[in-house]
């Protein structure tokens, strides 16, 4: 692992904080050496043909070039060895990634809405189901348009910018956006995708280190592109549960506020981070 880690760190790669990102780093490590190699092979080839083919030695110039068939027959095994590598290899593996998702119970399944420019996030609370959302509810500090009416909604937690999961426990994290498509990017775990209005796209991954990481828009999405960042903390189990907890207990100060409570109190739990327009 240490002497793979070599063109990784190079690259600015970040240490891998997941249990597929290995995986990741073995073949980012693999393909860089092996552009090296061919790098190094063309190289020598240029400067073959430099000397090979000089004017001194070369006075005129040939119109008819190679006469030979072998450029055909290369050309056409190279084309059948990258077919076999895509197809038997690359799409099975990518395959094997988006098809086989963790069990549903076995896994954190988090809802995260991307908008210009932040990171929403939307956990189904105590009762562990998601509270129904719509757009005609959506407000500043209702980022989600949670529906009030929703029993199932009531205990729902949503923060901004920072999301906290248990070590060492597959997380599924389903993308959205409610504006332009974005790409939730986490370097440390190895793992990015797409957030595209009007679709779900899931992606999961297992942390396998505690700790404070990165969170970045991999998709150029606005003005406020480069500042869209958060944060993901890996937690240890009784940390998450502590975390869970407080958060519960914000959510339900906000789903039902006290008889007689300004509505201006009911802000999302990180004012600071609280949407913009125009970042
Ligand atoms: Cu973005």
């Amino acid at each position: 692992m240490s002497s793979l880690a070599l063109i990784n760190e190079f690259l600015g790669q970040p240490p891998n904080a997941s249990s597929h990102g290995y995986q990741i780093d073995h073949i980012l490590e693999f393909c860089h050496w092996f552009m090296g190699a061919l790098f190094l092979g063309w190289s020598a080839f240029f400067i073959f043909v430099l000397i090979r083919f000089r004017k001194r030695r070369q006075p005129g110039a040939d119109h008819l070039g190679v006469r030979s068939g072998i450029s055909t027959h290369l050309e056409f095994s190279v084309v059948l060895i990258e077919a076999v590598l895509l197809l038997g290899f690359a799409i099975p593996l990518w395959a094997k990634r988006v098809n086989q998702f963790p069990p549903g119970k076995e896994a954190l399944v988090v809802h995260v809405v991307a908008q210009q420019f932040s990171f929403n996030y939307h956990l189904p609370g105590p009762d562990g189901q998601f509270g129904r959302r719509d757009v005609s509810f959506v407000s500043n500090s209702n980022p989600l348009g949670l529906d009030p009416n929703d029993p199932a909604g009531k205990d729902d937690i949503v923060t901004l910018g920072e999301l906290h999961v248990p070590v060492n426990r597959p997380v599924i994290a389903e993308l959205s956006s409610k504006d332009v498509i974005h790409d939730y990017f986490l370097p440390a775990m190895r793992i990015a995708g797409d957030a595209i209005p009007g679709s779900l796209i899931p992606i999961w991954f297992t942390p396998i280190k505690t700790g404070t990481y990165e969170v970045i828009c991999a998709q150029l999405c606005g003005l406020g592109h480069y500042g869209m960042k958060g944060t993901l903390v890996v937690d240890t189990p009784a940390d998450y549960e502590a975390w869970l907890k407080e958060r519960a207990e914000l959510a339900g100060t906000q789903s039902a506020p006290a008889p007689g409570a300004p509505k201006t109190e009911n802000k999302p739990p990180q004012p600071a981070a609280s949407p913009s327009p125009g970042g």
